[in-house]
């Protein structure tokens, strides 16, 4: 079974039933392909008598999304699995656990999570996740601190930065979040009613000339070893456990993009609610949890990443010159609000949407929903090099809903 190609559910039993000491001789496994994202097949696997589980995670050699049109390469599966190990022991407890990686198959077998709840289909339900904030700082702070020039040898982080050299999926994010919105490209997809908006996109000269310097920053800064895709359904959560998966976008970049993507998506579940809280009271008070998350998301950051720099920084002058943190810090959430910015607009007008947003039954709704979600995109953008403080984005949300 070494040679690749992609496993059957039989094969995948047969696989998860030769590991080593998992599953008991009597096992009687059943299996289902869970795969929903836009890549990969996912095969859960558990033992009706034990009741034990895990997943089998194969990486195909096309975009899912599109088809075999779109090759793209197995490696994403090796670049997953390391990424995993070293952010599980940044961050223990995090992200699943990693039990082994087959290159020839380009499949991972790691802990199961299902009973978690994707973040996106959670917050879809209007549920809260009390602990998240507090989890995703924690992950984004040890992460994005320890592979970097602050916090890690320097001459170790440039051999790890050659094995994270991730040429193919960030293309896909260079394409799809840095250009196709922005032009007249076959990837874009929406609906005819916002075509005026998309438009609009195409020919704003202010925000090109943003969204141009936050591309050349996602295509040249080394800062730290970045998830690359932390949106809400690379999440999984309950309400008292967090778990980061699904980093094969995993490439050293700048460190605002994961931290934007994520309040991107949360922010992305606020104009959804248009649609999912109807009555105006619960709908208000629910976009105040989500505000209220994105909040702690970044002042706990801070507090954090800043605690690890005066406990473990490496760098005599960055530690020691004065007004430094103070600048990057700055420079971060100035980041964070630009790649924000980004990650909403691309998922109103490019190739791959959000379902918080698309499966919003009533045309009108999901409109209203789309334009406030380009709203609060486009301003972010436009903004970010303004940005002072997370109140500022948190500012451009509640003006957007006023409208
Ligand atoms: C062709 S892949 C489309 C999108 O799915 C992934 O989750 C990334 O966000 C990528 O941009
Ligand atoms: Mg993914």
């Amino acid at each position: 079974m070494s040679t690749y190609h992609p496993l059957t559910e039989q094969e995948a039993i047969q696989m998860a039933r030769s590991l080593e000491n998992f599953f008991p001789a009597d096992a009687e496994l059943g299996c289902r392909e869970i795969g929903d994202g836009n890549l990969n097949l996912v095969f859960h696997i558990t033992d009706t008598v034990s009741g034990k589980s895990v997943i089998l995670k194969q990486a195909l050699p096309y975009a899912k999304v599109v088809g075999e049109s779109w090759p793209l390469t197995l490696d994403r599966a090796r670049i997953e699995s390391e990424a995993l190990i070293i952010e599980g022991k940044l961050a223990p407890g995090l992200v699943p656990q990693v039990y082994s990686y087959d290159p020839q198959l380009a499949l991972t077998v790691m802990e199961d999570l299902s009973n978690h709840t994707i973040m996106r289909r959670g917050l879809i339900e209007g549920n809260r996740y009390p602990q998240f904030a507090d989890d995703i700082s924690t992950y984004m702070a040890a992460n994005l601190f320890f592979t970097s020039d602050l916090g890690m040898n320097q001459q170790e982080k440039k051999l790890q930065s050659g094995r994270f050299i991730n040429p193919e999926l960030c293309k896909i994010t260079e394409d799809l979040i840095f250009d196709d919105p922005y032009t007249i490209s076959s990837n874009n997809s929406y609906d005819a009613a916002i075509a005026d908006a998309a438009q609009a996109l195409t020919t704003d000269e202010e925000l090109h000339l943003e969204v141009a310097q936050l591309r050349h920053k996602f295509l040249t800064s080394g800062q730290a070893l970045l998830h690359g895709d932390l949106h809400t359904g690379s999440i999984f959560v309950k309400e008292d456990s967090t778990k980061v998966i699904d980093p094969e976008f995993a490439y050293y970049g700048p460190a605002g993009f994961d931290i934007g993507a994520t309040i991107a998506n949360l922010l992305l579940n606020y104009v959804a609610q248009e649609h999912w809280h109807q009555e105006e009271a619960a709908r208000a008070d629910y976009r105040r949890y989500l505000l209220d998350t994105v909040r702690d998301i970044w002042t706990q950051f801070e507090r954090k990443f800043l605690q690890l720099w005066e406990e473990h920084g490496v760098d005599r002058l960055f530690n020691t010159a004065a007004g430094y943190k103070k600048w990057y810090m700055a420079q971060l959430l100035q980041d964070t609000t630009g790649y924000a910015g980004c990650k909403m607009v691309r998922r109103i007008v490019g190739l791959a949407h959000v379902a918080d947003i698309d499966t919003i039954p009533d045309a009108q709704t999901k409109e209203r929903a789309q334009r406030i979600a380009l709203q609060i995109g486009t301003e972010l953008i436009k903004r970010n090099r303004q940005t002072q403080s997370i109140e500022d984005i948190l500012d451009i949300a509640e003006s957007a809903i006023r409208i």
